[in-house]
């Protein structure tokens, strides 16, 4: 298989379980109907990724692979996924973008049961909506960096509706990663990941000067299973269109990706089409985040698609797409406006949207540690978890507004809906359906939610030191 850059056809047929590696099943959990093979089979166990010669990560994957296969389901025709948990610690999977109700979601906190070390469980669900979507772990790992989001469990689920127009030649799954995570006591560089541009509405007149605590970083990335360098490229022609997956299956940070001379045609946040889909120099992704984004391959040479920032992307956060007939030393080129901003693929035209029934502030706050500890994080002034704060009425729709009122940018996600954007630091947008968004450092985002989807839901960072410290919410329905 071409490393990291395999068409899909290819990726899509390992989903057939090996019975001789299955561990011994718990008889108590098995049941009649799990008789019956599944239509896909997950398999979580250890394995060693060489993401470059000799270079191996020991961590946690998907049939013995990260990413683990890409699992195609046509909306609305159930599915049964069986979960093998070869590890020795309970875990469970997260199928992330999709609106599936919470015994089966993959988040604890929403009563889905884990699946016990050794053990196995059966999902049972009907996909949709169509799109881009992924799975993930959703268990907790607080202080150990090899548990949870800082794997390698993670794999994109694409829920095809039949109507996909399929104009294009190569079709490509690109996770980011990072690697060996490891506590840091610096922040992160803001810059670097686009969040310290722009207004800071939410900027408090006094900041906060405690000392701050542990933070997650990392110095090993990855595009799927291969650093920048190793592995084949990605081959290309001239004329060639490329629709390009990307997701951000870092545990950590945001990231924003470049590709040398070439433009995204971006054509769907989230797995969601956007209204006014354009061209542009980068795309910027928040962990949880998907962008579907076509290339038309004009540039003939051998380049270097990857992230912005120098020193991720010279320690693995890229994959070199070489032309045929071109053989030359990979180049990389600054993009000309490394500046994203969601709002310009929204609607052109105002929104005629129902008007809100209700509001609902949210604000995130950070109290730093001090050195060797790790910072907290609320919610309206208090960790998780809350009373009940954030009850929604089944019908009504929500006018959610996040308030950053933190010096770190945060992914946050809502589990089994989507929500619409309103508002982003100040520049009004409609149309731009998601279900994770990046809410800048200091700054604020009104996102509409349609309460159609009763269960207990999950709102958290999707930075799993984040999450794991307080970052979260449990909305239920009354
Ligand atoms: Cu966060």
């Amino acid at each position: 298989m071409v490393a990291g850059v395999a068409p899909a056809r290819s990726f899509g047929q390992s989903q057939a379980p090996t019975p001789m590696q299955m561990p011994p099943q718990n008889p108590a959990l098995a049941r009649p109907e799990d008789a019956t093979p599944a239509d896909f089979t997950i398999r979580i166990a250890p394995i060693a990724l060489e993401i470059a010669p000799s270079r191996f990560i020991s961590t946690i994957g998907y049939n013995g692979t990260s990413p683990g296969p890409v699992l195609r389901m046509r909306e609305g025709k159930p599915v049964t996924v069986d979960v093998i948990n070869g590890t020795d610690a309970a875990e469970l999977v997260h199928w992330h973008g999709l609106f599936v109700p919470s015994e089966v979601d993959g988040a604890d906190e929403e009563g889905t049961p884990m699946v016990p070390p050794g053990g196995r469980r059966r999902y049972q669900f009907t996909p949709k909506p169509a799109g881009t979507r992924w799975y993930h772990s959703h268990a907790m790992a607080g202080a150990d960096l090899h548990r949870g989001t800082y794997t390698g469990q993670f794999g994109f689920l694409m829920v095809e509706s039949g109507s996909d127009p399929g104009r294009y030649d190569q079709e490509l799954f690109l996770a980011l990663r990072d690697w060996e995570p490891f506590f840091t006591d610096q922040m992160e560089n803001e810059a670097a990941e686009g969040g310290g541009l722009g207004p800071q509405p939410e900027r408090p007149a006094t900041l906060d000067t405690r000392p701050n605590g542990l933070e997650v970083t990392s110095q090993l990335f990855s595009i799927n299973d291969k650093a920048l360098g190793a592995g084949d490229p990605i081959r290309v022609r001239a004329g060639q269109r490329v629709l390009m997956h990307v997701l951000n299956a870092s545990a950590i940070e945001n990231r924003t990706i470049g590709f040398s001379g070439h433009q995204f045609h971006v054509i769907a946040m989230d797995g969601n089409a956007v209204p006014s889909a354009k061209p542009v120099d980068v795309l910027m992704l928040g962990p949880g985040e998907r962008i579907d984004a076509y290339v038309e391959m004009n540039q003939p040479g051998v380049w270097i698609l990857g992230s912005t920032d120098d020193m991720s992307r010279n320690a693995g956060l890229g994959v070199i797409v070489e032309y045929e007939n071109q053989h030359r030393e990979a180049q990389w080129v600054a993009p000309a406006n490394p500046l994203w901003d969601y709002t310009v693929f929204g609607a052109a035209a105002a929104p005629a949207r129902r008007a809100p029934d209700h509001t609902i502030d949210m604000i995130f706050e950070k109290i730093p540690s001090g050195a060797g500890q790790f910072n907290l994080w609320q919610v309206n002034g208090k960790p998780y978890p809350h009373e009940r704060e954030f009850v929604l009425q089944e019908g009504a729709r929500y006018r959610l507004v996040f308030r950053n009122r933190t010096d770190d940018s945060h992914p946050v996600h809502l589990h089994r809906h989507l929500f619409e954007l309103v508002d982003v630091n100040g520049k009004p947008t409609s149309g731009l359906m998601k279900d994770t968004v990046i809410v800048p450092l200091y700054g604020r985002v009104t996102a509409d939610l349609m309460a159609d989807q009763p269960g207990l839901t999950l709102f958290h960072c999707h930075i799993q030191q984040h999450m794991d410290y307080g970052f979260k919410v449990l909305f239920r329905y009354a």
